[in-house]
């Protein structure tokens, strides 16, 4: 372990942005946080960040609608991004998602690193996939995290590594799965972000 390991130590929610406009542009690193509707996005930010309330959570996906901002230990920003997918969403709801999206990704350049995540009991989605191919096409780094590892047995969760590995053509060693109800990850997801910040 290195003497600059990230740790979460000073983590502030900064703010929520809705539109391009909004969004934070200052020299701070950003490391985002992106998936499927319900994959786990807040929570990860909360065992992260040691806290059940940094970041809103609910069983009741599309809960999080605007981009969120939090600032740890004034090194760089994790954003909690919207999250894709959300079959009962208004076709208006959709392309404001893509919108929002597009423009966060588009004109970032202080984006350092993406964290898609994956839900460990599940076969990655087309929108995953879309998702996947458009970091790889606009060489924005990224690691895969898959979610919610404790509803897994042992070798079920070696299996669908394996399997989820080669649905999303990536090598398993850059897969990380998490769970945040036992906090299983978190050192592993600090190390990646060292290489990053
Ligand atoms: N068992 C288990 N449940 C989890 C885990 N992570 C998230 N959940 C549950 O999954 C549901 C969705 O979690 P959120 O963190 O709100 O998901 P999200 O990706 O932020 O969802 P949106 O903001 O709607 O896109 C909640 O009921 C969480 O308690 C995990 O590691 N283990
Ligand atoms: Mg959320």
């Amino acid at each position: 372990m290195s003497e600059k390991e990230i740790r979460f130590i000073n983590v502030k929610f900064v703010k929520s942005a809705s539109k391009k406009e909004e969004f934070i542009d200052d020299d701070l690193p950003l490391i985002a946080v992106v998936g499927r509707s319900n994959v786990g996005k807040s929570s990860l930010i909360n065992m992260l960040t040691n806290n059940k309330k940094m970041a809103k959570t609910s069983s009741q996906p599309g809960r999080t609608r605007l981009v969120n901002y939090f600032n740890v230990n004034n090194q760089f920003y994790l954003v909690d991004l919207p999250g894709y997918g959300f079959a009962s969403a208004s076709k208006n709801l959709v392309s404001s998602w893509d919108r929002v999206m597009n423009d966060f990704f588009v004109d970032n350049r202080n984006l350092r690193l993406v964290l898609l995540l994956l839900d460990s009991r599940h076969m990655p989605t087309d929108l995953d996939i879309e998702m996947l191919d458009y970091l790889a096409e606009n060489e924005i780094p990224h690691v895969v995290i898959l979610t919610k590892a404790d509803k897994l047995s042992k070798s079920e969760l070696n299996n669908n590594i394996n399997k989820i590995a080669q649905a999303i053509r990536h090598n398993k060693d850059v897969i990380i799965p998490t769970s945040a109800q036992k906090k299983l990850g978190t050192d592993k997801i600090c190390e990646i972000l060292n290489q990053y910040i």
